[in-house]
């Protein structure tokens, strides 16, 4: 089964959930907040961060309607957004059912839209981006509302980067970020939250050996598979991504190909902000642990580190999404 939703391709509706609970590897629960699906089906409960993968088609319309009680938005991050539906407060304004009290989101003076509100883009190239909510932004993010858009060639193949670009048999989302437990249970940024101090370091939403059973990060593929990692960014600190000394191919950035692949690395860093594909040809008889290393932003130290599995095992973890599969896009791309 997977363990994130795929939604797409082009039309999607999400709500808010502000009732979120996300356990850690300790067992401590910490609140969140969090994009789910409109029509409430379907929803992995347990996971609730990072939020479904919104597909679209390079060159097609995609809409994403938000439907939420209390004042939030959607910012398409990296992508070629006009400023009415760009999600950001100041050009965008913010969706909310209810016009809100002062003590909530930081968001007087904007425009409210009436939910449910429709932001509308063209996908622009195929790669890795990102959306969250930008309504205080800071807490939001860290709350959980966070998530990946991918956007596919235009002929809506799920087994190429980009149009004549990388193939790949196998794919996976690593969304890299921490969380600092202090800030997930209140409700508007404070002095508290001039620092971030990361106590849970996370690969897609969880810690520890949680990671190890997680089939959405433990990576498991056939020798000579081709494994598409989508690292994006979307915490507070400077990650590395190292695959157990294992050498892969850095094929594309923030959403564009690299002028020249980087062909039998080690290692990565991805910023904040920043996403990077890589692709892992699956060695034989591969069985390595990769690291995810968060540094303070200084660069002066390991802060804490995530880790997963990548083993050389066709039949282990049926998930990370297998090419060729398109019966989760309902609709077809023409
Ligand atoms: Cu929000």
């Amino acid at each position: 089964m997977r363990t994130f939703e795929f939604l797409g391709p082009n039309i999607v509706s999400l709500g808010v959930v502000m009732s979120g609970m996300q356990q850690m590897d300790d067992g401590t629960n910490l609140g969140t907040w969090y994009f789910r699906e409109g029509s409430g089906l379907g929803f992995n409960n347990d996971r609730t961060v990072p939020c479904p993968v919104i597909e679209a088609v390079e060159g097609q319309t995609v809409s994403v309607t938000l439907a939420s009680n209390r004042p939030h938005t959607i910012h398409f991050h990296g992508l070629d957004v006009d400023q009415a539906n760009d999600g950001v407060g100041p050009t965008s304004g913010y969706v909310a059912a209810v016009v809100p009290g002062d003590d909530f989101g930081r968001v007087n003076g904007y425009t409210r839209l009436v939910s449910p509100f429709t932001y509308t883009f063209t996908a622009p190239h195929a790669g890795t981006y990102m959306y969250h909510c930008h309504v205080d932004t800071v807490l939001h993010i860290e709350r959980g509302m966070i998530g990946t858009v991918i956007v596919r060639p235009p002929d809506g193949s799920t087994d190429t980067v980009w149009n004549g670009g990388p193939t790949f048999d196998k794919e996976y989302v690593w969304h890299l970020h921490t969380f600092d437990s202090a800030w997930h249970s209140i409700q508007i940024s404070d002095s508290n939250t001039v620092r971030h101090s990361p106590d849970y370091f996370l690969i897609n939403g969880k810690d520890g050996n949680q990671i190890d059973a997680d089939p959405a990060s433990a990576i498991a593929a056939g020798a000579g598979d081709r494994v598409l990692i989508r690292a994006t960014n979307v915490g507070y600190q400077p990650a590395l991504v190292k695959l157990g000394g294992l050498a892969f191919d850095v094929v594309a950035s923030d959403g564009r190909p690299l002028a020249s692949t980087l062909a039998g690395v080690t290692e990565q860093w991805v910023a904040p902000g920043e996403r990077y594909d890589l692709i892992l040809t699956m060695p034989a008889s591969a069985n390595a642990t990769a690291m995810v290393e968060y540094w303070d932003p200084r660069i002066a130290n390991i802060l804490g580190t995530a880790t997963a599995p990548v083993v050389e095992d066709p039949t282990l973890f049926a998930d990370g999404f297998e090419t060729g599969n398109t019966s989760r896009w309902s609709n077809t791309v023409e």
